[in-house]
């Protein structure tokens, strides 16, 4: 696992590079969701994929950025998923961006999922690693330093509310705005990476992404971006769902299967099961 933590330290300190000076630009390929790949997008995919294929105890990796899984080493005893470079988008407004990673044993499922990283590009390079606890690093100097572990708290004052609001069912609208006459703070950039990570430091709140009129299944990937935080926000004491159960207990059926969700601490998160368990009736 060591190998593959430093693979991902090295691709962030190439992505960095990457965004401050690379073009923002659109190229002329779609990913497997449909979405116009930026160069950025491009690039940062063939940054982590040439690190990881040189990591012996990687069997096989998969990018949001592309269609397939790639067999890496036979012998090798992780897989991982990722996204190189999610909210590539705000990039060209300077807003933070992000690289996920979710690693894997035996089968890309939420079940076998037994680590989970992030890396948030803004004023300043920071990673997060979740094992069996949360830990974040800094980037100072070209090395990352240990800052602090990150534990949710039973309850938060921050919501991130994903997704088209004219496409939100009523009894989720009618949750939200509910949330926001109870005094939390809206927080939103459009940003996972950089949302959700504040949401953690902050010490806890709800990040939704639910499923809408338009995307009944939502729009965050379950391998690539959805199962990785759900990993890290229970490690860190919290909880994700997907409106009725845990995400990670979802049944995968495709490598770009997308799902409703919802990021918090368990207060915010029994208060969403309650009000769609309500709706379910
Ligand atoms: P891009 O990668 O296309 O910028 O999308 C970012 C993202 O996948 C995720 O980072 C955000 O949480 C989500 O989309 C924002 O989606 P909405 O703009 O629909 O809220």
């Amino acid at each position: 696992m060591n190998e593959i933590l430093e693979a991902i330290k090295k691709s962030a300190v190439a992505i960095k590079a990457l965004i401050e000076t690379g073009d923002t630009g659109k190229s002329d390929n779609e990913n497997s969701t449909g979405d116009t790949q930026l160069k950025l997008d491009i690039q940062s995919d063939i940054i982590i994929e040439d690190l990881f294929a040189q990591v012996a105890s990687v069997k096989a990796i998969v990018s949001e950025e592309q269609d397939e899984i790639k067999n890496v080493n036979a012998d090798g005893e992780y897989l991982i998923a990722y996204d190189p470079l999610d909210g590539s988008s705000l990039v060209d407004v300077n807003l933070s961006v992000g690289s996920i990673f979710g690693i894997y044993k035996n089968d890309f499922t939420g079940d076998n999922l037994v680590a989970a990283v992030y890396v948030v590009f803004g004023p300043r390079v920071e990673l997060v690693i979740a094992t069996d606890e949360v830990k974040m690093y800094r980037l100072l100097n070209g090395d990352f330093h240990f800052m602090q572990k990150i534990v949710l708290n039973p309850k938060g004052n921050l919501k991130a509310p994903g997704s088209t609001q004219s496409c939100w069912p009523d009894h989720h609208k009618k949750m939200v705005d509910d949330i926001f006459n109870d005094g939390y703070r809206l927080r939103y950039s459009g940003g996972m990476v950089p949302d959700l990570h504040q949401i953690l430091l902050k010490g806890g709140g709800l990040f939704s992404y639910p499923g809408t009129s338009d995307r009944p299944k939502g729009k965050l990937r379950q391998l690539f971006e959805v199962f990785p935080f759900a990993y890290v926000y229970e490690q860190a004491g919290g909880a994700a769902i997907d409106g009725h159960q845990r995400v990670l207990d979802i049944k995968t059926e495709h490598i770009h299967d997308t799902s409703p969700c919802f990021f918090g601490s368990n207060v915010e998160i029994n208060r969403v099961l309650e009000v769609y368990k309500e709706h379910a009736k």
